[in-house]
């Protein structure tokens, strides 16, 4: 058994993952930077340590800092949480070879998973479904490329093989702007990912964002936990997710969650794992996967009442799996509307000191903050300070509570996006569900 884990992340994730960390009877280690020593986990933790300036790169990401603080503390396991070095194989590699346990997936299937186009290859030979597209990397014989795109048919999207999350991406609409756009694209990610691998796909004009959440232990057994929808966003910036996804029914969500189950049995998956895919006419098109704990785990967390946060430190201890997958059941329906500490019209940062802060509560209520009255926004780091969600016995009640806990919190002193999630829970097509990626950026007038 793990007996002390590092939590090598800040903010609400950093204390989400305390909370279960003390849960299991395991002692926490902090580790922070020099903008971050009020952090409310850092106030809690058996023991904490600087690891450097304030900048990123200086501090959360920057892997010998993080080696060393493992070892003065005698730390058992690193657990990532999201962003920062969570999807780096070279640091969990790291970790391991330095003898601590990475809590995630071996650093080889980070590695392929960070690659899109070994992802694609992956999944589709498991039988997850996918998006018609070029099968691997583009060549650079025009003749070949203008050929795959009329096979394929416009509108067709290039993609880099580094990119992911929104980066390294390009529509084009007809054979006059395809060999530009391969060129432009290849340039630019061999620029950013150190990787001008790039390849084609369909490319779906409103699709919606269904992911699936899966658990898989390190004796051959992975099941699903049912998806998310987190269409509604901007910029690539999920801003509202929900559990179960609109008009998804029992048999599609246990014919695709198998095949992403089987497929983590078939490469070996161990850990947390989200499936993205793209949800368009009743199908599903696999696009990514991700490696990590993800922001918007609370909404399946309750909707199927098991905390995912302690089951993938069980399952990185080496327990197996106690769940099968018929013990999975959903139970109503979860909101999660992200609280960034933002301009709410200009989406600029808006740091600075927290004066008054009232948490929400009632009846299906959850808060996943690390904010309190006094405290400081750092300016250095994402504008993301908390999490609300909310859970009811059907999407119309968890909608209804969401509505009151916006009305209900106070954050004084910063400005924050609490109207846009009100404007959002009042609008029409949000309540009856299923909108798309595009809804919010069109609302929005962008
Ligand atoms: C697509 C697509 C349409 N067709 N692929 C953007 C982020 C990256 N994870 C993949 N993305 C997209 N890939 C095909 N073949 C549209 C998007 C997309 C998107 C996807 C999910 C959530 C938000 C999005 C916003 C813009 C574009």
């Amino acid at each position: 058994m793990i007996e002390k884990v590092l939590i090598a992340n800040r903010g609400e994730i950093a204390l989400r993952i305390q909370r279960a960390c003390r849960e299991l009877g395991i002692k926490t280690v902090a580790v922070h930077s020099d903008a971050d020593r009020d952090l409310k986990h850092v106030l809690l933790a058996d023991e904490s340590v600087c690891i450097g300036p304030a900048p990123s790169r200086d501090s959360y990401l920057h892997i010998p800092s993080i080696i060393s603080a493992a070892e003065v503390t005698d730390t058992v396991a690193i657990h990532p949480g999201y962003g920062f070095l969570s999807e780096n194989a070279d640091f969990a590699e790291r970790v391991e070879r330095s003898g601590f346990v990475f809590i995630g997936p071996k650093p080889e299937t980070i590695r392929l998973m960070g690659d899109k186009v070994s992802a694609i290859s992956a999944m589709k030979a498991a039988g997850v479904p996918c998006v018609p597209g070029s099968d691997g990397p583009l060549n650079d014989d025009p003749n070949h490329l203008l050929e795959l795109a009329r096979e394929i048919g416009y509108p067709v999207i290039i993609k880099a093989a580094g990119g992911g999350g929104g980066r390294g991406m390009r529509v084009v609409h007809s054979d006059a702007a395809l060999l530009n756009a391969v060129s432009l694209t290849k340039a630019e990610a061999g620029a950013a990912f150190g990787n001008d691998t790039v390849y084609m796909e369909k490319y779906l004009e409103n699709p919606r964002h269904v992911e699936f959440q899966m658990l898989a232990d390190n004796h051959g057994h992975a099941i699903h936990l049912g998806e998310r929808d987190c269409s509604m966003q901007r910029r690539h910036q999920k801003v509202v997710e929900e559990a179960p996804a609109p008009g998804i029914t029992e048999e599609q969500r246990q014919r695709i969650g198998e095949r992403c189950a089987e497929a983590c049995v078939r490469i070996g998956y161990r850990g947390l794992g989200t499936f993205e895919f793209l949800y368009q006419d009743g199908e599903f098109y696999f696009i990514e996967m991700n490696t990590r704990v993800q922001v918007e785990h609370p909404v399946t967390e309750m909707v199927t009442g098991i905390d995912i946060v302690k089951a993938q430190i069980l399952v990185a201890s080496g327990e197996p799996l106690s769940l099968k997958q018929e013990d999975i059941v959903l139970r109503g329906h979860a909101i999660e509307c992200r609280i960034n500490a933002e301009h709410p019209e200009t989406f600029m940062p808006s740091p600075g000191r927290i004066e008054d802060f009232h948490a929400p509560g009632g009846p299906g209520i959850r808060m996943d903050t690390h904010i309190y009255s006094g405290y400081m926004v750092p300016p250095y780091y994402d504008s993301m300070i908390g999490k609300l969600i909310a859970h009811g016995e059907d999407r119309a009640c968890a909608i209804a509570r969401m509505s009151n806990a916006l009305r209900e919190t106070v954050i004084e002193g910063i400005q924050t996006n609490i109207p846009l999630h009100r404007q959002i829970v009042q609008d029409a097509a949000f309540q009856a569900g299923g909108t798309n990626i595009h809804y919010l950026e069109k609302k929005l007038g962008l």
